[in-house]
């Protein structure tokens, strides 16, 4: 019986784009995903982020929730269009803009509640898509990302000491400029890997501005959040263990090698060929070893069959159903998504074992089926979620406790039900329900029982027999 470490950080995660609205107000300027929302057919139910929950106007009442939720800490975004309207290294700065992230950093620290900022979830300013094509063009793109997080350390970091870079840049690369079902909505076989090589550089730079100008003086700690979802093969054939392998790579090996280790993973090259960039030697040391944790956001697992024609994921086949036909796990209301905690501990071994550092998970929630309509008594009881975070705080506890893994903190996604990007708002994630007509916020039961997980540090029963750890397909890991 054994419990999570004193100083182990319990928080939540949300995004600039998802709840600020106010997308006209302040002096912000457009981003990339207020032009997609406009175009029809990209949101499912054709809404977009001009309100969500009106966190820039409500954000004392989300202060509020958090304290009343036992977390002290926050991890939030910064909309880099609200602070630089266009964007560019030569674009006026947004004072307002400033002050408002000021004001809600202070209001946190008021509250004993720790900032956790990203610099980049996903809302690239439409100024510089549409003076240089943003992402696409390294020359610039680097250099103005490096301006931003400049004016963000020298305008925050007395008071913030923890910064991610970018959230999930699989995510920007691959949904945004291959599949195109996320801003800008490009559908290109090179796009991808020049976005991820410049999303790459413009993380490494920016860390090594931090550490060069930065460090010394505001004692912070900077790094990167990977998406990545612990890989089942279907079977054990050959083919579909190495797909398993291949789709590691493509998707995490990707971000995950050059930044930990120092080069891209060779099944992607040799996929990938002369359309994967290459490093200059000067990048290489810039890019190595430029993230003080593994920062990582996961929600399920996917069984892995070799096959199809889907490149970003490493040309195999994502499911959840079994050789057997059962299925990993409870669905959710989204069906990328299937509660799996077995795969949760799996992966933070994986992670541990592989890049050798301290551990956040940035991100981990379940959006609970058909949760649209508030109760009439109020009570939200979203049975679903609390299992999940149930059996996903015990598979970590497990990890820590039973391994031996260095998981310093845990941020559940999310604080409130928000624009979940191309779902619309059908998609709830919150632990508060948001009354999207009248934002009233209601604390779900879910809300509650994390509350006893993280103000009380409970003891949990380890080995819950579901929860065994299954690197069996990563033999280099497996301990002798
Ligand atoms: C995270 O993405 C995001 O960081 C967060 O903003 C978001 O609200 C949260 O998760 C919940 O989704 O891959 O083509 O099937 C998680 C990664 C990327 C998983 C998009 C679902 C669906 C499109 N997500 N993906 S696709």
């Amino acid at each position: 019986m054994e419990k999570f470490p004193s100083d182990f950080v319990w928080g939540y995660a949300t995004a600039s784009y998802q709840i600020e609205g106010a997308a006209n107000e302040g002096g912000r300027g457009p981003s990339i995903w207020d032009t997609f929302c406009k175009v029809p057919g990209n949101i499912r139910d054709g809404s977009n982020g001009d309100i969500a929950t009106d966190s820039y106007h409500r954000y004392k009442e989300d202060v509020a929730l958090l304290k009343s939720y036992g977390v002290r800490a926050y991890r939030f975004s910064l909309s880099w269009s609200r602070i630089i309207p266009l964007g560019g290294r030569q674009d006026p700065v947004n004072q307002e803009g400033v002050a408002f992230y000021r004001s809600l950093i202070e209001e946190l620290l008021k509250n004993d509640i720790t900032p956790y900022v990203t610099l980049y979830h996903w809302d690239l300013p439409q100024g510089l898509h549409d003076r240089y094509g943003g992402w696409l063009n390294k020359e610039e793109i680097v250099q103005d990302y490096v301006n931003y997080a400049k004016i963000c350390f020298t305008a925050f970091g007395d008071l913030v000491q923890n910064w991610i870079t970018h959230n999930e840049p699989w995510c920007v690369s691959c949904l945004g400029y291959q599949k195109g079902v996320f801003a800008p909505g490009h559908k290109s076989n090179t796009e991808p890997w020049i976005v991820a090589h410049n999303l790459i550089l413009a993380h490494a730079f920016t860390v090594k501005l931090y550490r060069d100008d930065f460090k010394a003086v505001q004692k912070g700690q900077i790094g990167i959040t990977l998406d990545f979802h612990w890989p089942i093969p279907y079977d054990e054939t050959p083919e579909n263990v190495e797909a398993v392998k291949r789709a590691t790579d493509f998707k995490l090996g990707e971000f995950a090698d050059p930044i930990y280790k120092g080069y891209y993973p060779a099944r992607v090259k040799a996929v990938i060929g002369d359309r994967l960039p290459e490093f200059t030697a000067e990048e290489l040391a810039v890019v190595k070893g430029s993230s003080d944790f593994f920062g990582f956001n996961t929600y399920t697992s996917q069984i892995i069959q070799d096959g199809g024609d889907d490149e970003t994921n490493g040309y195999v086949k994502v499911g959840h159903t079994r050789a057997d036909g059962t299925q990993l796990g409870t669905e959710a209301h989204c069906s990328w998504l299937q509660s799996y905690p077995p795969g949760f501990r799996s992966l933070l071994n994986y992670l541990w074992k592989t890049y050798e550092k301290p551990i956040y998970v940035t991100e981990n929630g379940f959006a609970v089926k058909n949760e649209n309509v508030l109760p009439l008594e109020g009570v939200v009881l979203d049975t679903d979620r609390i299992d999940y975070f149930d059996g996903y705080a015990n598979a970590m506890l497990q990890a820590v406790v039973e391994d031996g893994v260095p998981v310093k903190g845990y941020f559940g996604w999310s604080l409130l039900d928000n624009f979940e990007w191309a779902d619309g708002y059908e998609t709830r994630f919150g632990v508060t329900y948001v009354d999207y007509k009248t934002q009233k916020r209601t604390p779900k039961q879910s809300s509650q029982f994390l509350k006893k997980v993280c103000v009380a540090h409970p003891v949990f029963v380890p080995l819950d027999p579901h929860t065994f750890i299954s690197l069996q397909w990563f033999p280099e890991h497996i301990a002798a």
